[in-house]
């Protein structure tokens, strides 16, 4: 009995540690589709390390060149090389869009083989996350990788507080490194208006800088701080940051806020609104009742310039137009809004919203572009071609795309990485409100309570910053991340998450994050709530 026990605990033991011998474990955050880690052997990259290139793959290699250079930063740049052992990457029209597969082992070296440009660059930011948190060593093995979203995105409130040409390109390297592929741009906003315009200068010259900033909560006036505040970026800024996001595979969706959140346009263009009196940039956080004047055709030629230059400037097919947020006080006592109504035939002001919006619609498809917005399109009877943001909760979104238009998912109870990570807020700052701890972004399927039909139409997920709080790109990290890790799981890899795995893959993305020098909120891993 004592031997049989003996026996059984060898056995035992022998079987316990037979998983553990023959598949060595990789913590990767977005999880891939399929891994099998052999038992042994590595393949050890070092700055000398070439990477073969075949296929004209040149874009993704030099991408990969900078992001090691920034790891080994005292060698010389890693070579590309036409032949030869390394780190080969190639085409396969048969792996996923977006996808790669990966092999490394002794004849091969790395061998990424991705669906397309893009995919070879996923391939390689798996590649980089191994070798970094691996002192280089790349196991024996192999992975198959691909998104469940098409749509995966990160928006960045630029008007409430800028963020200067550098850290939106430090915010882009971050969603890239979390294989997101859309930043969606808020340009425009109450408090600051963001890009140049040529047609309208003032547009940036005055409408660009507010007197002071709320730094309090509640409407206060007491909570302001008296400093003047702006910047915006010019065209040519514009078009620098486009081309640096489109090297990462990141498509850049700018928003043009209309016709609510729109108080800086009437400051800087008074002849917008409704009682055409001076406003000014609003200094205070929240809804304000001044919104552009639906009723004049100035407004809708007004908007139509701007949106000409804004197509010039961002190749996205989808151009966000806002249209969340507006009162309709002004409209209610405006003539010429009221003589619209009467002339369209339009029995309420939110009908009247729907009106600017399907000519705004129309406007954007004539030149070639998608109009996306805020679920609020959907009050004033959207059109089935618009694509929606459902934020106000998932309802919205679930009702858009059971009507079969194409949604965006982004509800604010769990995508709003502004508000605060921890109950007791200590150490947190002072932020909008809210509470959002990784484990809930993490826990969440945007697919509860939804047909397949309308499945089908969700073309993504996406999480958001709004930044009336956030006044330096510090600050944005550390709201960033890591709840943009729990994020990028349920873009990357909804299928395949796992909340008993992770923990000490984020322990590992931790080594990450530190190697790249991102500030992240400490409390996930420290067990705060
Ligand atoms: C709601 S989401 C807003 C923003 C605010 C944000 C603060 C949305 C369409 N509108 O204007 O900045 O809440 O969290």
């Amino acid at each position: 009995m004592k031997h049989l026990s003996r026996f059984v605990l060898i056995a035992l033991s022998l079987i316990m540690t037979l998983p553990v011998l023959s598949a060595r474990e990789l913590n990767i955050v977005p999880q891939p589709s399929y891994m099998d880690i052999a038992a042994e052997g590595e393949f050890i990259v070092t700055p000398k390390t070439c990477i073969v290139v075949v296929d004209d793959l040149w874009a993704p290699a030099e991408r990969f060149v900078e992001d090691m250079q920034q790891h080994f930063p005292d060698s010389k740049p890693m070579r590309t090389v036409k032949r030869g052992k390394g780190i080969k990457i190639r085409l396969d029209k048969f792996v996923p869009a977006e996808g790669y597969e990966m092999t490394i082992s002794e004849e091969e070296g790395v061998l990424i083989i991705g669906g397309d440009e893009a995919g070879v660059y996923y391939g390689l930011q798996t590649l980089r996350h191994i070798i970094v948190t691996n002192d280089g060593k790349v196991p024996y093995g192999f992975i198959a990788d691909e998104p469940t979203f098409a749509y995966r995105g990160a928006h960045f409130d630029v008007s409430r507080h800028f963020f200067s040409v550098e850290d939106v390109k430090r915010y882009i390297d971050i969603l890239a490194a979390h294989k997101l592929n859309r930043l969606h741009w808020h340009l425009t906003d109450d408090q600051g208006w963001r890009i140049e315009i040529k047609a309208y200068p003032e547009l940036t010259e005055k409408g660009s800088i507010r007197k002071e900033t709320l730094v309090g909560h509640g409407l206060d006036p007491k909570w302001l701080d008296g400093e003047p505040y702006g910047g915006y970026y010019t065209q040519e800024e514009i078009r620098d940051v486009v081309k640096y996001a489109a090297k990462r595979y990141i498509t850049i969706i700018p928003e043009i806020e209309m016709p609510g959140h729109s108080q800086a346009a009437l400051h800087a263009l008074p002849w917008l609104g409704c009682h055409e009196q001076q406003v000014d940039v609003w200094t205070m956080w929240g809804v304000t009742p001044e919104v552009l004047c639906a009723g004049k055709e100035t407004t809708y030629k007004f908007l139509e310039d701007v949106l000409k230059e804004v197509i010039e400037l961002f190749p996205s097919e989808l151009i966000h137009i806002g249209g969340d947020e507006c009162p309709k006080d002004r409209w209610k006592e405006c003539e010429h809004c009221q003589a619209m109504m009467k002339a369209e035939g339009l029995e309420s002001e939110e009908q009247l919203q729907g009106y600017l919006v399907a000519r705004i619609e129309k406007f954007l498809n004539a030149n070639g572009r998608r109009m996306i917005g805020w679920d609020e399109i959907l009050d004033g009877g959207v059109t089935p071609t618009a694509t929606v943001m459902s934020w106000r909760g998932v309802n919205a979104g679930i009702y858009a795309a059971e009507r079969g238009n194409d949604v965006v998912m982004t509800p604010m109870t769990l995508c709003y990485l502004n508000f605060y990570q921890t109950k007791s807020r200590e150490g947190e700052g002072l932020q909008i409100g809210g509470y959002i701890p990784f484990e809930m972004v993490y826990a969440w399927n945007p697919y509860e309570g939804m047909s397949d039909e309308a499945k089908s139409h969700i073309i993504g997920v996406q999480c958001n910053m709004w930044s009336e709080y956030l006044k330096s790109m510090k600050w944005v990290e550390k709201m960033l991340l890591p709840r943009l890790a729990a994020m990028s799981e349920v873009q990357w890899a909804n299928d395949r998450r796992n909340a008993e795995t992770i923990r000490s893959r984020m322990e590992t993305l931790r080594k990450f994050y530190d190697a790249c020098g991102w500030n992240y909120a400490p409390y996930y891993f420290e067990g705060r709530e």
